[in-house]
């Protein structure tokens, strides 16, 4: 046997010497009146010498100096699991080191426990002491008790001791309400692979049990139910997870849910709609990433491209509304997290799982672009090539890569190269087209430059856009088209030079009807044959008259639409024009 070997063995029976000894130990009573539960300690002076293991006895790092006045105090604390026979430790925990002066007890030294459970404190005088730890590590999570108002957190209070040199301490909380622990352990876990994984942590939450009939996330607090309605919940490592995911997502996006109804109670299979399943996919995702493997407590794996086919009964099966299904959502990031595998890969799929562990892509595109779903992910994926469509398809979710083509011709309220007073421009544009996904939008310049690009940020979901008001000057727009899929044209349309003369005035009133085809063309049809510019200008030289001072500067009016200046109604476009309003 190794020393290595050897040493290892001593310290499981040390640990299973201080369990056994813990149960038989305790008492029931309390060391003062503030106690919330009583627990029992392990001195390792007396404990361990009281068993017959001497041979251990080196691996006690116990010095006393009984010549000085200052000592050390080294503290651990551990919980037992609920199957009791196993504990864990109490991590990050915040610990008050309270000394007894004149029949009550004063906070002399506070901190946290490291990873082992344990916090030391140095240059303690000698004298009667005790120790409180409470479940909130003041970073990522505080645990509080549902049937207190005051004080709620979880908290313990070690029995008194006297210190007359230097003295090492462990103890394991045992009682009932040691679950509390359970749920502090899992949910730092998450707060601490999110960490590690992206460098973000969000602000602590509160867990409050038992509180509700259900666990659930309310964005900022998670309500965990007592064992009578649903028995061991605080202890279930996936649920608490699965709720802090919840916690995670309401932060990232300021502080609501993706919007979208699902069924109640709802399933790792059921239909639901793009945001609720986007919502829980990411929350199924979180739980089985933090815990490095794909198989969930039901026995399905999240490697399954089959979700969407309603394997348990809770959705329709053959067609590809991956979107809408909370496990195939949950699927699509499980592939883009792990590595790659060529035999992961749908039935009828020739191409496996050929995407390495891109979850900072995933997530680079959750924190910046506040995606509503998992549609607004497959646009805004970076690199789409053939693994990435792969994976997407594999989970039920259509995604091609062909590009849109550009519009090909356009109507305007201002001829090419005519100076114009009117200083508010109507563009409407004919001929986009993808045989793929469809059209979805445009991104959309207006500039001086003849030969801009547009980024590729949609801003146009319609095909007609009305400028702000231009200040004089040579005014080109630029369009580029994007897909249902999210790819872009690889070329621009544009269109220009329109020439906004000097003193030229917004009109007021839309000149076409938007929204309005058969208007629009008629008016336009009108004004180019038949009233012609000049009428146009005249027009708007009469309107300016009683103007104190036209405006002649973009405006932003707070609550408009700055394209069209229609009330702002809210949502991404405005509902008029068409407008990325935000
Ligand atoms: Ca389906
Ligand atoms: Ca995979
Ligand atoms: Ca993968
Ligand atoms: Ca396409
Ligand atoms: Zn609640
Ligand atoms: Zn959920
Ligand atoms: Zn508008």
């Amino acid at each position: 046997m190794g020393s290595a070997t050897r040493r290892a063995l001593a310290v499981t029976l040390i640990l299973l010497t201080l369990t056994v000894w813990s149960s038989s130990y305790y008492d029931g009573s309390t060391t003062n009146g503030a106690s919330q539960f009583n627990f029992e300690a392990f001195d390792r002076n007396t404990a361990v010498d009281a068993m017959p293991y001497a041979d251990l006895s080196p691996l006690e790092d116990v010095e006393v100096h009984a010549e000085g006045a200052l000592y050390t105090l080294t503290v651990t604390f551990r919980f037992n699991l609920l199957d009791a026979t196993e504990s864990d430790i109490c991590d990050g925990a915040s610990v008050e080191l309270k000394r007894m002066v004149i029949n009550s007890y004063q906070t002399i030294q506070s901190g946290y426990t490291d990873d082992q459970g344990t916090i030391v404190f140095n240059n303690v005088n000698g004298g009667t002491y005790l120790v409180r730890i409470e479940s909130d590590d003041d970073r990522w999570v505080r645990v509080a008790d549902g049937s207190k108002a005051l004080d709620p957190n979880y908290h313990w209070n070690t029995q008194q001791f006297t210190l007359v040199g230097d003295r090492q301490l462990e103890y394991s909380i045992s009682d009932q309400t040691r679950g509390a622990w359970a749920i502090y352990h899992d949910l730092r876990d998450g707060a601490d692979w999110l960490w590690e994984q992206t460098g973000w942590q969000r602000s602590p939450i509160t867990v409050v049990w038992p509180e509700g009939d259900w666990p659930h996330s309310h964005g900022d607090v998670i309500h965990v139910p007592s064992d009578e309605n649903v028995a061991g919940t605080i202890w279930r490592s996936d649920i608490s997870l699965h709720e802090y995911a919840h916690c995670i997502h309401f932060e990232l996006r300021g502080g609501n849910f993706p919007l979208g109804d699902g069924p109640d109670p709802h399933y790792i299979d059921s239909e639901s709609s793009p945001g609720f399943a986007f919502s829980e996919g990411w929350a199924q995702f979180f739980e089985r990433a933090v815990e490095n493997d794909p198989e969930r407590s039901d026995g399905s794996s999240l490697e399954s491209t089959l979700f969407a086919d309603g394997p348990f009964g809770n959705g329709d099966e053959g067609d590809m509304n991956g979107a809408e299904v909370e496990g195939a959502v949950a699927n699509l990031f499980w592939d883009i997290y792990d590595g790659v595998d060529s035999e992961d890969r749908a039935p009828e799929s020739e191409r496996g799982d050929q995407v390495d562990r891109k979850f900072s892509v995933l997530w680079d595109i959750i924190y910046h672009e506040q995606p509503n779903d998992v549609n607004d992910i497959k646009r805004a994926w970076p690199l789409r090539d053939a693994d990435v469509q792969a994976i997407f398809h594999n989970a039920r979710i259509p995604m091609e890569l062909d590009p849109p083509s550009n519009p090909t011709s356009f109507f305007s309220s201002h001829e090419v190269d005519m100076g114009s007073l009117d200083s508010t421009l109507y563009l409407r544009w004919l001929g986009a087209a993808d045989d793929g996904s469809g059209v979805l939008g445009y991104s959309i310049v207006i500039d001086g430059q003849p030969h801009s690009v547009p980024d590729e940020v949609m801003d146009y979901s319609s095909d007609h856009l009305t400028t702000v008001s231009l200040i004089p000057g040579v005014y080109y727009i630029h369009i580029r088209t994007v897909d249902q899929d999210g790819n872009w044209a690889e070329d621009v349309y544009s269109i220009g030079p329109f020439v906004i003369s000097e003193g030229a005035v917004p009109v007021d009133e839309p000149l076409f009807p938007e929204g309005d085809d058969l208007n629009a063309l008629l008016g336009l049809v009108t004004v180019v044959s038949m009233v012609g510019l000049g009428l146009l200008m005249i027009f708007s030289l009469d309107r300016r008259r009683g103007r104190s001072a036209p405006p002649v500067t973009i405006i932003h009016l707070a609550g408009n639409c700055p394209y069209c200046g229609r009330l702002d109604q809210g949502g991404s476009f405005c509902l008029y024009c068409g407008g990325r309003l935000r």
